[in-house]
């Protein structure tokens, strides 16, 4: 007992001391969020309520008609009460109408798809997302660039199994359906860089799906898109760029456009992330190279076989070239993490 009170206890620090990502719909960052987070308000206040009434009156009950000193046999029975049923019925009722009310006009609001919106095609994969902007001309992978203030209409599916896409501090959560399209909209408020998750159970790596929003300012996001709609990938190893060419461009595209065939993540503006592996890990090149070598190490049941074969120089040559696929003078590493 005492062991499993201390692991709790050691997981509750644990779990306190990664607080980096405040991941969570209660600090909401969009007003999409701000009317889940407002249900979740009255639902918790009504929910609370009802279990004051009903714990408490159970606990009034339990003391005072217990057996009393000198009490024999049982007590005189009670056989319904008209009008305490009737209350009992009639405010749960009323409750339950409030609640109704309030969501019908959350959801009026939220599915309401504004003018002028910024389209993006979100698809879902085993076990990564897929980001393309059909009107910029450019695609990323794991990392949706948004710009704040600015509204957004999401194009949720998917090639595979049921996935959802949920950004705690933005928006969701919202099935990404295969064959079908779903819309999501909101509008980021705040830049940063937002966790976001599958929030459907689609395999053995649903946990390690993830993703990440990074809204930034929107001067800067009309940097990006400059820079990424004439985007020429640097090459900064040409050995490497020759390693990539013979082992990864079966399935990988570094030109930052929808290829004719999606395999894997476009890896175009890689040098530029934040995360790597659909946000798994911090992206860094000593990530990558571990990735490259044992994918299935870091995600089991990944769809990308692991290259141990590479000789060391190899290795480091890829790994130098993908670091320099990016967009120069961005960084995105500096903003806050919700
Ligand atoms: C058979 C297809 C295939 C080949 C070949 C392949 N990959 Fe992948 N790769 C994938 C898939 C699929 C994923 C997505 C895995 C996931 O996150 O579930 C991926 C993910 C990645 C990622 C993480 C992407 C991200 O958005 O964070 C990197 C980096 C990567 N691959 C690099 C490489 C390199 C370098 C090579 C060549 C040495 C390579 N891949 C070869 C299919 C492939
Ligand atoms: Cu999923």
């Amino acid at each position: 007992m005492r062991r499993v009170v201390a692991a709790l206890i050691s997981l509750l620090g644990l779990a306190l001391a990664q607080e980096s990502h405040r991941v969570a719909i209660t600090h909401p960052f969009s007003p999409f969020n701000r009317e889940t987070n407002f249900l979740l308000i009255w639902v918790l206040v009504f929910s609370v309520l009802v279990f004051g009434v009903v714990a408490g009156s159970l606990a009034y009950i339990t003391w005072k008609f217990r057996a009393k000193p000198g009490q024999e046999g049982e007590p005189p029975q009670v056989h319904g009460n008209d009008r305490l049923e009737v209350v009992w019925t009639v405010i749960p009722i009323l409750i339950i109408f409030v609640l109704f009310g309030l969501t019908a006009r959350s959801l009026i609001q939220v599915n309401r798809l504004p003018a002028g919106a910024l389209k993006v095609e979100v698809t879902g994969y085993q076990f990564w997302w897929d980001f393309n902007y059909p009107e910029l001309g450019f695609r990323t992978s794991n990392e949706l660039i948004l710009p704040a203030g600015v509204p957004v209409v999401l194009e949720i599916t998917s090639k595979d199994v049921i996935h959802s896409f949920w950004v705690p501090g933005l928006a969701g959560k919202r099935d990404a359906i295969p064959g079908q399209k779903t819309l999501l909209s909101f509008t980021p408020e705040k830049p940063g860089n937002y966790y976001g998750f599958c929030a459907e159970l689609c395999g053995p790596s649903h946990s390690r799906m993830l993703f990440r929003a990074i809204v930034v300012p929107k001067e800067e996001f009309e940097r990006f898109v400059a820079a990424a709609k004439n985007y020429t990938p640097p090459v900064a190893d040409a050995r490497g760029q020759q390693v990539f060419q013979q082992n990864c461009m079966a399935c990988h595209s570094v030109q930052a456009k929808m290829p004719p065939a999606v395999i894997g993540p476009e890896l175009g503006f890689v040098g530029n992330r934040v995360s790597l592996a659909a946000g798994i890990v911090d992206y860094t090149p000593e990530h990558l190279k571990t990735w490259i070598k044992d994918p299935a190490a870091m995600k089991p049941g990944v769809k990308m076989p692991g290259f141990p074969q590479l000789s060391e120089e190899d290795l480091n040559a890829l790994v130098r070239y993908l670091d320099g696929l990016k967009v120069e003078g961005l960084d995105f590493k500096a903003l806050p993490k919700f």
